[in-house]
């Protein structure tokens, strides 16, 4: 196995080993054996065999699955060039410039990110996406970016998949040399829901583009610059990436009367930004709500009052957003955001594959194989199905986003969160409330973590049966959920236009006094006293691990805790990943490079006196039981 590890190393394939390359390279030493891993993955195939998977409530067990088909692609030739190429060779300031100097629009794929994040709660695992990552980079060099990283799909991959989310970013890196990739950074909260201290998040963004983020889009779920700006400050001078602050677009810039959310608004932002030295500037249309005719407006504007290239992101919701795209792509926008066709629409981003074919013979037609394109859409449609359990109720698009401005990444997550605490049948109540919500908090930017300030509001008011009077009734005592409290004590920072000041001082007077607890970075923390205190606590762990363990303490160490019990998950085909094995099932699972056991479930006993089970599998043509305490 050492053998191996040394065989196997980049290093050591590259020639390039010193003679101190065992001493510097603990990981050779990184083994356990093949029969240890396989015992440990059939744990957790029994278990989900008899206990079922904690992440998925309701399933059919009837249901069969396609086996996607994969594009072929000529894995001998190298990557074609792409846009990765050209910002090694003329960094990010030239880089920019070539950009705005390109005639047809380019294009960012989000359906490793945002797509499914805002479809089916994040839930894809890196093992699809890797089936496809190399040959789609190979076939569509042609592509600006690709969304891979951030935003929810960091805590979603360690809590839920029991996936490291580094270990994802590098191995999309290397499969997609060509082509920039790109991470959503929720400005000092980075790719969690509370504020960071400042070295940290120099540290994660160092790593992040060590480990292949090009372009960082950083946004605050309040608009506010001061928690962007350590990090555009930190990509810029730390990194040769692309600092791409972005501003969360909300309400109606057409808006006549007394709107808060106007021109003037916009365009005053993007010029602070640009002040900042960032590098390119996003409108992030987190729900959907910049329609067609405000596109117009709001993409010229800002065209006029910054010189930085601008990309535009949006959600389907309302199925009017390819017309936005049009309009912007008129109005001189650079990059749009669009996910394959499969993965797209509704809560998602527009049709990648779609918009392709719209923009044929337009004066910034981008050239792009069509159908190559709508292979991959089909390879992502019959993966799709695998994670039908966490799809929302939304089967179609809907104006209703227009009145309660639900971000559509949040869409998918609020049924899970609503089916949690039995409130599943009162969907339709939830999305009123949080448009109550939004008014009662003086209408404010709703996105990662505000927005779930207002879901979990609205989720209050619902099971408790709540009015806006209600809850500015100062006779009524509510004990409200510890996000809304935060949220009026300061902790994501003021919203545009100050807190509503009767409702913070019913939120919080039960309360201690706040004292200064508006957001702002934390103080730098000794990172060699904690890395140490981490490395004592989860040895074997390493520094990405550390900055897992800093963004989410509980999540890493159940994370921790399930890969000591049951190894590397990773590899396991998704269908038998979420849902038990049919007696006679086979599976091929690959323990490593070049080692794969063949895994088939013959037979479940019933249960012991003392409610254990025992699960019989052949693996490798040999018998092996595992028993597992039945938990119903
Ligand atoms: C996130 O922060 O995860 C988002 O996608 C916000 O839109
Ligand atoms: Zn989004």
């Amino acid at each position: 196995r050492f053998l191996e590890n040394v065989i196997s190393h980049e290093q050591f394939r590259k020639g390039l080993c010193t003679v101190n390359f065992i001493d510097t390279n603990p990981e050779l030493f990184a083994f356990d054996r093949p029969k240890d891993r396989a015992t440990r993955l059939l744990k957790y195939l029994a278990n989900i065999k008899i206990n079922g998977h904690t992440d998925v409530k309701h399933f059919d067990a009837g249901r069969k699955f396609r086996t996607p088909e994969i594009p072929s692609f000529n894995s001998f030739a190298d990557h074609p060039k792409g846009t990765k190429d050209k910002l090694t060779e003329l960094g990010p300031q030239q880089f920019m410039q070539w950009l705005k100097a390109e005639k047809p629009v380019l294009f960012t794929d989000t359906t490793y990110r945002d797509a499914h994040q805002s479809l089916v709660a994040t839930r894809v695992r890196s093992r699809d996406i890797l089936a496809v990552a190399e040959g789609y980079a190979y076939n569509h060099p042609e592509l600006f970016s690709m969304e891979v990283w951030g935003g929810a799909t960091f805590d979603v991959a360690l809590r839920f998949l029991h996936e490291d989310p580094w270990t994802r970013l590098k191995d999309i890196r290397k499969a997609m040399p060509n082509v920039l990739l790109q991470m959503l950074f929720r400005g000092f909260n980075a790719v969690g829901y509370s504020a960071y201290p400042r070295n940290v998040i120099h540290q994660f963004i160092e790593k992040s583009w060590e480990c292949g983020v090009d372009i960082f889009r950083i946004f605050d779920s309040l608009n506010n610059i001061e928690s962007m700006l350590p990090g555009i400050e930190h990509v810029v001078k730390h990194t040769g990436g692309i600092a791409q602050p972005s501003i969360c677009y909300t309400g109606d810039v057409l808006r006549k009367d007394n709107n808060k959310y106007n021109l003037q608004y916009y365009t005053d932002l993007a010029k602070r930004l640009e002040d900042t030295g960032a590098h390119m500037l996003a409108i992030k249309d987190m729900a959907g709500l910049l329609k067609p005719n405000a596109a117009t407006v709001l993409i010229q504007a800002l065209k006029e009052a910054v010189d930085m290239p601008i990309a535009l992101h949006t959600h389907d919701t309302a199925g009017t957003q390819i017309a936005t795209y049009l309009n912007a792509v008129n109005a001189g926008i650079d990059t749009i955001d669009c996910s394959l066709a499969s993965f797209s629409g509704t809560t998602a981003q527009p049709n990648l594959n779609s918009l392709v074919a719209l923009l044929e013979g337009h004066e910034r037609e981008r050239k792009s194989n069509l159908h190559s394109l709508n292979a991959y859409s089909n390879y992502w449609e019959a993966v799709r199905e695998y994670y039908y359990p966490f799809e929302s109720d939304l089967k179609s698009a809907t104006a209703e986003v227009y009145d309660n401005e639900i971000p559509g990444g949040q869409y998918s997550n609020l049924r899970q969160q609503a089916d949690a605490i039995g409130l599943g049948g009162q969907l339709s109540t939830i999305k009123t409330n949080y448009a109550v919500v939004n008014q009662l908090f003086g209408d404010i930017v709703k996105v990662t973590p505000s927005s779930k300030v207002v879901g979990d509001m609205a989720l209050f008011m619902t099971a408790n049966g709540l009015s806006a009077a209600d809850v500015l009734d100062e006779k009524q005592n509510h004990s409200f959920p510890a996000s809304v409290v935060g949220f009026f004590r300061g902790e994501l920072g003021v919203p545009y236009g100050g807190f509503p000041e009767k409702l913070k001082q019913i939120v919080l007077r039960n309360e201690p006094p706040a004292g200064d607890t508006n957001a702002q970075l934390l103080p730098d923390i000794d990172l060699d006293e904690a890395v140490k205190a981490f490395d004592a606590k989860y040895p074997g762990s390493s520094f990405l691990d550390f900055l897992s363990y800093q963004m989410f303490p509980k999540v890493y160490d159940e994370y921790y805790n399930h890969l000591n019990e049951f190894g590397e998950v990773g590899n396991i085909p998704t269908p038998a990943f979420f849902y038990p094995m049919k007696n006679n099932e086979e599976l091929l699972i690959e323990l490593g490079k070049g080692k794969t056991i063949h895994v088939r479930l013959i037979y479940v006993s019933d249960a012991d006196e003392s409610g254990m089970r025992t699960v019989s599998f052949e693996l490798n043509g040999y018998n092996r039981t595992i028993k597992v305490k039945d938990k119903s």
